[in-house]
């Protein structure tokens, strides 16, 4: 029994609607946690991993159909259609609520209705938001354990003022004509049925913590980004904070945790993480903008995780984490993926469960992969060798710089600066980047994805735009510095010129040292760009002609971006922010005089 009505009444509601068996109010003890655990892998939900090799771990497939955010079955359901904007798929709220209604009829007969309450951030901190969500899959309360701060003491803090986002899931049928994605923002209400995928169903994260956050925000003051965040500790043992939006699949995690090169460790640099995804952000003391991260793991992609990308990440799945759509190999009860090593296991059970061997094609003779490409490790953020000691602050961290980035093969180049906020705020907004694994559909076309929220953000994108602006506006000369970065330059061949990974630190050091006023920059069409001889290359095989390569701007190629903003931004009709027309009126013609 909860102690409060309004929690009561929620449960209550969707209990005679969905009519499960039973209800099971998850507690965040290890006890339950266990015997949950024992019954999943008793149903074969999950399946228990080496348990001296890969202590506490499970493994899970999802349906085939089903291993992805689907962006086609997202829906803002605010009153008026305006509120959802034109980025946004839109259902007027009551036909939404009957038609999911209909769908969750009796859809728990059978099952088990599990009453997860969760905080977002850390309990009791001022940034804390607390949520309810019902299930019926033990999965989503296992990740829901890790990903978040699932306790019974949400249901006294929710019983302060009563507050809480309702999120309602059931898996149903997993069928995919009848799976929506559905966030009220103007009832703190998500409704999600018919999946069984993490971002679809781990309500927590994306439909909470991103769109109706960002709603919540943008009511209250505050903003809710789809953005790393990290500390670089200087030799002088002074700690600088930065946060970085890029789309998803387009190197958060790996950002977040990376190791830096030894020419910056023997002087003593070292790189700590606070978050990987999601960042709330607020003016705080000094009148800076502070972050934190909602989160309490990393729901992070498999493939390409190895010892030499991310050994930091590879650390944190080696106890405790759920995998999701890898390659099981059964001989020794453990996972693999591709890129994880050269040396994939022999006789394997591949996402979809049929069995795999290293030279397994399907009927056109291609090599199929044992892991699917948005395969994902759930992982406590405790886990984290570089977990930062800032992760559980109540007030956040300061922001020194912004970044934003995207996965572009051609045009946008390796970093450059933007000249001010509202120039910023314009960057954030026109970026591109190429679409990934982790939503549904096709993979590579370029699309605009503004600030790396165009799946996530729960009201007009126009909105959204000015409350960036806002923004700056609130905290003016203490406002972070904003860049642009893109790691994924191809040459002719299709192969990434720069190195990446680890590598980006050398990038990171000249975003700290612009903001320190100690490089200058070439005043450029497009912002501020680096002289190649202020990007550190020591102990890289890399040359300064590679380097330049990819760090100038060509007319031609921005003539072209140009007009594809402009045909972006008819999207947004009147409502776009004057001050982004003023800036790309700037920008064309800065080009023009290339
Ligand atoms: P979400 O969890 O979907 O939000 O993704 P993310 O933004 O955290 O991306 P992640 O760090 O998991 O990286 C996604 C893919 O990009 C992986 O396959 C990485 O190996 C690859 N990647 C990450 N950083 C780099 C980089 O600097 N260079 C190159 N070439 N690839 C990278
Ligand atoms: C993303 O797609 O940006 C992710 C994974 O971080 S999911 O939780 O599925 O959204
Ligand atoms: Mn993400």
């Amino acid at each position: 029994m909860a102690k409060y009505q309004n929690v009561q009444e929620f449960v209550d509601k969707y209990q005679t609607l969905m009519n499960p068996d039973k209800v099971v109010w998850i507690d965040g003890s290890t006890k339950q946690k266990k015997e949950l655990t024992d019954e999943a892998v008793a149903s074969g939900e999950v399946l228990r991993l080496n348990n001296k090799l890969l202590p506490g771990c499970l493994y899970h497939r999802t349906a085939i159909n089903d291993v992805a955010r689907v962006e086609n079955r997202t829906f803002i359901c605010s009153r008026d259609k305006e509120n959802a904007g034109p980025t946004n798929n839109w259902m007027e709220p009551q036909e939404a609520y009957e038609k999911l209604d209909a769908i969750a009829k009796d859809c728990m007969v059978g099952r088990t209705m599990y009453v997860i309450p969760f905080s977002m951030g850390k309990i009791g901190s001022p940034f804390a938001k607390y949520g309810i969500e019902l299930t019926d899959s033990i999965y989503v309360v296992l990740n829901m354990a890790i990903m978040t701060r699932v306790s019974s003491k949400v249901l006294d803090k929710i019983g302060d003022d009563g507050v809480f986002v309702r999120g309602i899931h059931s898996k149903v049928k997993l069928e995919e004509e009848n799976r929506y994605i559905c966030q009220f923002p103007e009832d703190n209400t998500i409704y999600s049925l018919n999946s069984g995928y993490g971002g679809n169903v781990l309500l927590g994260k994306k439909c909470f913590a991103l769109r109706i956050a960002s709603y919540q925000g943008w009511k209250e003051g505050w903003m809710a980004e789809h953005m790393l965040i990290l500390g670089i500790q200087k030799p002088d043992g002074e700690t600088k904070y930065v946060a970085a939006a890029f789309p998803s699949a387009c190197g958060k995690t790996n950002l977040a945790m990376l190791i830096p090169p030894d020419c910056y460790t023997e002087e003593g640099y070292k790189v700590f993480t606070v978050g990987d995804d999601i960042a709330w952000i607020r003016k705080g003391r000094g009148g800076q903008l502070y972050a934190v991260n909602p989160e309490n793991g990393f729901f992070g992609v498999a493939p390409g995780t190895n010892i030499k990308s991310n050994p930091n990440a590879l650390t944190c799945t080696k106890k405790d984490t759920i995998f999701t759509n890898v390659l099981y190999n059964p001989s020794d009860k453990t996972v693999w993926w591709e890129g994880l090593n050269n040396t994939p296991p022999e006789n394997a059970i591949d996402w979809k469960g049929n069995p795999w061997t290293p030279t397994t094609v399907d009927a056109n003779g291609v090599k199929v992969k044992g892991a699917h490409p948005n395969s994902r490790f759930t992982a406590p953020a405790k886990n984290c060798p570089c977990i930062s000691s800032e992760f559980e602050s109540r007030a956040g961290v300061p922001l020194s710089a912004i970044i934003f980035g995207g996965r572009r093969a051609k045009a946008a180049p390796l970093v450059y600066q933007a000249f001010d906020w509202n120039h910023g705020v314009f960057v954030g907004a026109v970026m591109a980047s190429e679409t990934t694994a982790a939503a549904a559909g096709a993979v590579g076309v370029v699309r605009h994805d503004p600030m790396a929220m165009l799946p996530f953000c729960g009201y007009n994108m126009s909105d959204y735009f000015q409350h960036w602006l806002n923004m700056g506006k609130k905290v003016k000369a203490n406002a972070p510095k904003i860049f642009n970065v893109n790691w994924f330059r191809t040459d002719e061949n299709g192969k990434f010129i720069w190195p990446g990974y680890g590598e980006n630190m050398r990038i990171l050091d000249w975003i700290l040292k612009r903001c320190e006023g100690e490089v200058a920059a070439e005043e450029g069409a497009i912002g501020y760009l680096p002289f190649a001889s202020d990007i550190k290359l020591d102990g890289l095989d890399f040359s300064i002609e590679q380097l330049e390569s990819i760090i100038g701007v060509d007319k031609e190629t921005w003539q072209d971006e140009v007009k594809d903003i402009e045909t972006f931004f008819t999207k947004f009709g009147d409502k776009l922010p004057n001050e982004l027309r003023k800036q790309l009126k700037s920008l064309k013609a800065r080009v023009n005089k290339l």
